[in-house]
């Protein structure tokens, strides 16, 4: 084998361009890369083994919980309350957040949010899922970790990422200097460079969203839906519409070959359906890393102030060209 840079010698390189960098959200990566590395496992066994099927419970947003989700959300948590360097964690599946306050964690500064398995729905038939996480700075100066310390707004990240379950298993994420992505070799057990400095097209032909939602949505929207459908050999329409259903492998697709996915606003679901803190803050933050853009279709999604941990938000987020060019169906009075 050739040239292959492993995770772990990509983390510890990146820190050592940084004099100042302590190491501590190097080894948080790390152990985030470790529990998906557990969370894959698990996930590629799913069909033979009997974890699949649905238990009692459901979650905070009374949507059934399946058992990976558990199994996925309990090996995070192990994995960073066990790590020294995360003081606070926030999960899509739990209630409330949870304070880290063991022996080891005391000077931690860390807190880390995620979604354990997203696209859930997906996993009884064999369809791409992933884990999406996100790191903050804590804001209070010492003691327990507060809700303040998770109720930061996007841009504060200093760190993000994701893992999708598919066809190969991959973690792609940012420290705020580009975005890298790392195919798992099972054979080794090592994620290996394979996307480096990953660049999202400004224009493509793809677009995502629910369309069966049609009738439910905004007339703007259903007009850059028309536009998207009209033929024009110039801009390439009709686009392809591509939907996956699960947020980290259609956002994937459109990080690599270019595209925009829309969770929109509808009559149904008038704040959108995905979750700002564990869904939309830290794909916001892979796109525009990759000079993309992630909006609500008002608003930059890395500015918004969160109120509640489990809120949710419109989305808009791909290649910057399309996703400025939908903005401009939804509010045409705004140029
Ligand atoms: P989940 O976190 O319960 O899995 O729900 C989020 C998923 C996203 O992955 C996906 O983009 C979306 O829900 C699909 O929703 P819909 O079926 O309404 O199109
Ligand atoms: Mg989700």
């Amino acid at each position: 084998m050739n040239n292959v840079t492993v995770l772990d010698e990509f983390i510890i390189k990146r820190q050592s361009e940084f004099p100042f960098a302590s190491g501590d959200l190097s080894k948080l990566l790390r152990d985030i890369s470790l529990a998906a590395k557990i969370i894959h496992r698990e996930v590629n066994k799913a069909g033979l083994v009997d974890i699949l099927g649905v238990t009692d419970n459901t979650n905070v947003h009374g949507e059934t919980v399946k058992k990976l989700d558990e199994f996925a959300n309990t090996q995070l948590l192990n994995a960073l309350q066990v790590s020294g360097k995360c003081c606070g964690i926030a999960s899509e599946e739990e209630e409330d957040f949870v304070v880290v306050d063991n022996e080891v964690s005391k000077e931690a500064k860390y807190v880390v949010l995620f979604d354990p398995l997203d696209g859930s729905s997906n996993i009884d038939v064999n369809v791409s899922i992933g884990t999406i996480f996100s790191i903050y700075r804590r804001v209070s100066e010492s003691g327990p970790c507060r809700l303040s310390d998770l109720l930061q707004k996007g841009a504060k990240q200093v760190a993000a990422g994701y893992i999708i379950y598919g066809s190969s298993t991959m973690m792609v994420y940012s420290t705020g200097h580009g975005v890298n992505g790392f195919t798992l070799d099972p054979s080794i057990g090592e994620f290996c460079l394979s996307h480096p400095n990953i660049r999202i097209p400004e224009f493509a032909k793809t677009y995502s969203i629910n369309q069966g939602q049609f009738l439910l949505l905004a007339d703007g929207l259903k007009q850059y839906i028309n536009y998207c459908q009209e033929t024009d050999a110039a801009t390439g329409r009709p686009y392809s519409m591509r939907y996956i259903g699960s947020f980290v492998a259609d956002f994937h697709r459109n990080l690599i070959n270019g595209g925009i996915f829309i969770y929109p606003a509808s009559t149904k679901n008038p704040e959108g359906k995905l979750r700002l803190l564990y869904e939309c803050n830290p794909l916001a933050y892979i796109a525009e890393q990759a000079g993309g853009k992630a909006t609500t279709g008002q608003e930059r999604i890395l500015d918004i102030e969160p109120l509640t941990l489990h809120q949710r938000t419109p989305i808009y987020i791909g290649s910057a060209g399309m996703v400025q060019q939908a903005e401009a169906f939804l509010n045409p009075t705004a140029e």
